[in-house]
């Protein structure tokens, strides 16, 4: 549980692996973190039809004239109004799935958010990565509530607040969700890099708000 101080305000997290569950209260920023979010059972069968109903795609970027794959596959669901760009690519929605739309209506009371698009991510062993990058693009307007729900494989996941570097990590575990807000943003870097540890496949959901 979160630790409160003498007037009852939450005492912010330092730096180190996290295991608190609850609201987080850090510096610029929170989240909310539920390690055990999905029961095993729920979180065994949801990476299983997750991993053979999704259109999982090879993207590319280009860098300096180079054609770059992403570490990871990746794909995009939600409404099909909602265009999305990053990292020079543009996706257009596939429409939601019976999977997917499970966890959306889950997740989404305890967010407070209704979504309307969703970004996949499978990371297919240890080699497969997300680099330090925040989630501000334009279209999730100013402090983008972001919901990430993970399946298979702990990876580890990595938070760097731009100024001082403090850095914060959280152990993403089966069934675990994530939930970033407030500021976040704006002052924090996430990651989830390489490992040489021999892990098996995850996939990962982040639900966004296209605006
Ligand atoms: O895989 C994760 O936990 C993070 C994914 C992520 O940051 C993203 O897709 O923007
Ligand atoms: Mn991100």
């Amino acid at each position: 549980m979160n630790q409160l101080d003498i007037f009852g305000n939450l005492i912010p997290q330092k730096s180190g692996i996290n295991p608190r569950e609850g609201l987080i209260i850090i510096e610029n920023g929170e989240y909310i973190f539920y390690p055990n979010f999905f029961s095993k059972t729920e979180s065994d069968l949801l990476l299983k039809g997750l991993r053979s109903h999704i259109v999982w795609k090879q993207e590319s970027m280009n860098m300096y004239g180079k054609k770059i794959d992403f570490p990871r596959l990746t794909a995009w669901y939600g409404n099909n109004d909602k265009q999305y760009s990053f990292s020079g690519i543009t996706l257009n929605p596939l429409p939601w799935t019976r999977e997917i739309l499970k966890i959306k209506n889950k997740i989404e009371p305890i967010a407070k958010t209704e979504f309307n698009s969703v970004l996949l991510n499978l990371y297919r062993d240890g080699n497969d990565s997300i680099s330090w990058h925040t989630d501000a693009e334009k279209e999730l307007g100013l402090n983008p509530v972001i919901a990430s729900v993970n399946f298979g494989a702990t990876r580890r996941f990595q938070l760097r607040h731009i100024k001082t570097k403090e850095k914060l990590e959280i152990e993403l575990t089966n069934g675990s969700l994530l939930i970033m807000q407030g500021e976040l943003q704006h002052f924090w870097q996430h990651q989830v890099p390489k490992t040489s540890k021999l892990v098996g496949e995850r996939i990962n959901l982040t639900f966004r708000v296209i605006k």
